[in-house]
């Protein structure tokens, strides 16, 4: 064991002996789950991601002071749909059936229906994306697809209905209108409060089109990444800042050109445009070029981005401020997640999908006063398929034995139990929209391996992200790893047995998913 192993797990049996600030938890406390869509944990203060700086998050970050950190949460298929199923089965895409975009089946087990089973209120508002009705919920108003955020359209069990106002406060708002509702009949309550934000094409809120507009955000180390030092994947990229990214769609030069503009009132329409007049003007004047273009792109991007999440802190700090105010914050979880990372200039990109880090990543922050020590520090590796039997050990519900994940709740109280060594991950989307081929992989705390098997790519990486965190130089070929990456294949085997994820090339991946959509 390493020292710093030793100490950590010096520190948790500390922990884990000491005693719990208050008395016993209650049996059934209420849920908030607060779900955003491409929420990168660069952008949550309470992370301090590298020292980046980039925003501060003080709401969000009240979770971290008042709850549990999870500083090595990731998720298992880093893009939206197949993030959502596993948070609803516990399970990786392959048994749920979303591996990219495909319906989801709401006639299997999910945490939710359990929850309704056993007597919980059960509501869903905000992003869905899972193409069919949602299922085990007694209310939810969802976006049609990805949802707008201007004046959004939700689907519901009456029809569709458009809602006026930025969709980040609208779903707050349902989601503090059932709380209220809830709050005095009895019955606890789950409640999964699921923003369209920060998603592309990143719209801030009236009151926000302005906030960032003189700020100059850091440059991450690899924004001008050639992909040197990785197979050949990385460089067939198709979501590059410099090449990908729209001028007028994505960053508002002209603002005229964004898909929402038809669905504002003519209000919010005159703000969003004035909004980026002036700096539209400046770059008319003396446009850019090369080098300097891709910082005037990252900067135009991160100020919206940036925005965007700024809304969502408030409407947290709205969530919060309510429970307090209603006396339910003791007994209440709020979970503050989003689907994966994203990538923030890293490596030049915007989007998501690989297992690099920046995109595996998933931010988990944990408020449970009856149960959480404040200022809880979780660094053990955890996944989305640890979300579902969490909810369901906190709510005393059992846990099928189907379910893959392992319930968090002995990290909340600050145990240490044996714990996993290893994460599987697995993107079946490639090459789709930007470019990424299919691939999959194991991470360590110290070593990822990634095996891109589509024909097209069959290639491997393997990276220290000890000596090098930013992912720049695979060591796959270098004899001074042999060892390690001998080890990580048979360890990838043992995860894909344990994971029951049998496929190794696209030939396999073909035959086991049309079996699994013919069943
Ligand atoms: C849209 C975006 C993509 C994004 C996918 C998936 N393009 O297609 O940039 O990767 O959604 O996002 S856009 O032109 O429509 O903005 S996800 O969050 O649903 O996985
Ligand atoms: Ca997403």
């Amino acid at each position: 064991m390493s020292l710093r192993l030793s100490i950590l797990s010096a520190v948790a049996a500390i922990t884990a002996t000491a005693p719990l600030l208050q008395a016993a938890p209650p049996s059934r406390p209420n849920i908030v789950f607060v779900f955003a869509d491409d929420h990168a944990l660069q952008a949550i203060s309470a992370y301090n991601y590298r020292g980046l700086s980039l925003n501060q998050t003080p709401n969000i970050d009240r979770l971290a002071a008042q709850g549990a950190i999870f500083r090595n949460n990731f998720c298992g298929n880093s893009i939206c749909s197949p993030s959502r199923a596993t948070v609803l089965t516990g399970k990786h895409s392959h048994l749920n059936g979303v591996t990219a975009w495909q319906k989801f089946d709401g006639s299997q087990f999910t945490f939710p229906k359990a929850l309704q089973q056993a007597g919980y209120q059960t509501a869903i508002f905000g992003k869905w994306h899972l193409v069919s009705n949602p299922t085990g919920f007694d209310e939810w108003m969802v976006h049609p697809g990805q949802g707008s955020y201007y004046n959004p359209d939700f689907i519901t069990p009456q029809g569709n209905k458009r809602i006026n106002g930025y969709a980040t406060d609208v779903t707050t708002d349902l989601a503090l209108d059932f709380i209220k509702r809830n709050k005095d009949a009895g019955k606890p309550f789950l409640v999964m409060c699921q923003y369209k934000a920060p998603h592309r094409t990143w719209q801030p809120a009236p009151a926000n089109l302005n906030l960032n507009k003189d700020r100059k955000y850091p440059e991450p180390a690899t924004l001008f990444d050639d992909y040197a030092g990785r197979s050949a994947p990385a460089s067939k990229h198709r979501m590059g800042i410099d090449r990908h990214m729209r001028m007028d769609y994505d960053l508002k030069y002209p603002a005229d050109k964004i898909f929402e503009l038809g669905r504002m009132t003519d209000d919010q329409r005159r703000d969003f445009m004035a909004a980026y007049q002036e700096d539209n003007r400046a770059f008319e004047a003396d446009p850019p070029t090369g080098k300097d273009l891709v910082r005037w792109k990252y900067q135009r991007y991160l100020r919206d981005y940036l925005a965007c999440v700024a809304s969502i802190d408030s409407n947290v700090g709205r969530l919060l401020d309510y429970l307090k105010e209603a006396g339910l914050e003791r007994d209440t979880i709020v979970v503050y997640s989003s689907d994966q990372g994203f990538y923030l200039g890293e490596h030049g990109w915007f989007d998501k999908r690989w297992m690099y880090e920046e995109s595996f990543r998933m931010p988990l922050l944990v408020r449970w006063p009856a149960v959480v020590k404040p200022g809880t520090s979780v660094s053990q590796l955890t996944q989305n398929i640890d979300f579902a039997p969490t909810f369901l050990e906190a709510a005393g519900v059992a846990v099928p034995r189907e379910i893959q994940g392992v319930s968090l709740v002995p990290l909340l109280k600050g145990e240490s139990p044996p714990w996993r060594d290893a994460l599987y991950y697995h993107y079946y989307d490639g090459p789709g929209e930007h470019g990424v081929a299919k691939h999959y992989g194991i991470r360590t705390e110290r070593h990822k391996l990634i095996r891109y098997y589509a024909d097209a790519d069959n290639t491997w990486e393997l990276f220290d992200l000890e000596k090098d965190p930013n992912e720049m130089k695979s060591v796959y070929d270098d004899p001074a790893y042999a060892a390690i990456r001998g080890e990580l294949t048979k360890k990838l085997d043992q995860l894909k047995t344990q994971y029951a994820n049998p496929i190794r090339t696209e030939a396999e991946e073909k035959a086991y998913l049309s079996k699994q959509a013919g069943k």
